[in-house]
């Protein structure tokens, strides 16, 4: 070895014993990550929520931030597989020094990427995770999006109140995809419950695009009802040929349909369809009238669940690290110990959010009171909207 290549190494070794000893301080302003879908299919899900992150940055910091010192949202795209969840996570948190995480978009992600954060003590908000048991992956992951167990059977009592003869139901899902497992799970009881018959459970992959062998099973149980659990590529498809192959009844979509992004997928085809919601414009807590006056000013459009869902999850974040900041000034905590009592915060505080007022249980599970039922009405192929049923 020659003596310079001793001496970068010895240099380097100088490096990390000085950021062992010393503990990282909280930069400024200060770093929140957001590690949702911005590429792959799950981005149809993952644009709103980053429009809804960025919206939530953009007027928080307007007012004032942290007590006066900014914050910044770092994106780490985690795109709609694990790894990609799995890596976005490790860099903000390595990498980035962020004080936690929202995301990620899935709940088949949030199984795969939570424990890393749980494991190195950094709070995570579930921004979508709606499948059963995200909160109890560990004592730093909560949610702000309400279980498909809270939010799902309000979509079926709407089904059953628009069309009281209903009688048999068909249900399909997508077998790869732990939300829509645990999704599908909830309508069939729920369905059961009502004392609807389950004539036919069809399963199917995220990644498939023929439903040819799903619909004729649908079609030959003559059901009036079909529920799908899936996300918004499969999703859309499997609604477009329900209909292109002769399907009349309504449709129940879940929580992956719900996107106008897939709009583009079924187009007119899409009309009709169910779908629960954990969020409404026309909540009327003034923190929601104020989110959605600028919101509509700035996208011409309502804002969707997800985006609210998002935005909900960066402003829990934000008046969490401001109680801290009230207790003890950011700038003198270091890094670990920053994350660990934003932990106790976050699952201490209640939030005036566009979601209305919430809170969390002992497990991170989101305390969330109103839940609302929304029908698809298109206008032509392309452009549609979320008509809020009472
Ligand atoms: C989950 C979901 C997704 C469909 C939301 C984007 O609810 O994975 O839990």
């Amino acid at each position: 070895m020659n003596r310079t290549k001793l001496k970068v190494s010895a240099a380097a070794a100088v490096a990390i014993t000085a950021s062992l000893a010393f503990a990282q301080k909280i930069e400024n302003p200060v770093p929140i990550g957001v590690a949702v879908a911005q590429t792959s299919n799950t981005a149809l899900l993952g644009q709103e929520q980053v429009i809804g992150a960025k919206f939530a940055e953009k007027f928080l910091n307007a007012r004032g931030g942290i007590n006066g010192t900014p914050f910044k949202l770092v994106f780490q795209d985690a795109a709609g597989d694990e790894n990609s969840a799995i890596n976005a996570f490790q860099n903000l948190i390595t990498k980035e020094n962020v004080v936690g995480i929202v995301g990620p978009t899935l709940s088949q992600q949030a199984f795969a990427a939570d424990p890393i954060a749980d494991r190195a003590k950094v709070p995570v908000l579930g921004p979508s995770n709606t499948a059963k048991g995200v909160p109890q992956i560990g004592n730093y992951i909560a949610r702000v999006s309400a279980p498909v167990a809270v939010v799902a059977p309000n979509a079926i009592r709407t089904a059953l109140r628009l069309d009281p003869k209903i009688k048999k139901v068909a249900v399909l899902y997508a077998q790869n995809d732990a939300f829509s497992v645990s999704e599908t799970g909830t309508f069939q009881d729920t369905a059961k419950a009502q004392g609807l018959t389950l004539s036919t459970v069809q399963k199917f992959q995220t990644t498939d695009t023929d439903f040819t062998t799903q619909v004729t099973a649908v079609l030959n149980a003559d059901v009036d009802l079909a529920i799908v659990s899936g996300l918004a590529a499969d999703g859309g498809n499997l609604v477009k040929q329900l209909r292109q192959l002769g399907y009349k009844g309504l449709i129940i979509g879940g929580n992956g349909l719900n996107t106008s992004n897939m709009f583009p997928v079924c187009q007119k085809l899409c009309d009709g369809v169910i779908i629960a919601q954990a969020y409404s414009p026309s909540q009327p807590s003034a923190a929601n009238q104020v989110f959605v006056k600028e919101y509509r000013a700035q996208y011409k459009k309502d804002p969707p669940q997800f985006a609210a869902q998002a935005y909900a999850g960066v402003q829990v974040f934000v008046e969490a690290l401001r109680a801290v900041d009230r207790k003890k000034k950011l700038n003198t905590w270091s890094l670990d110990d920053l994350r660990v009592a934003l932990n106790k915060q976050i699952l201490a505080g209640k939030y005036n959010t566009p979601l209305g007022l919430i809170s969390f249980d002992k497990d991170g599970e989101v305390v969330q009171k109103d839940f609302y039922v929304a029908q698809i009405k298109m206008k032509d192929a392309k452009t549609g909207s979320f008509v809020f049923l009472k």
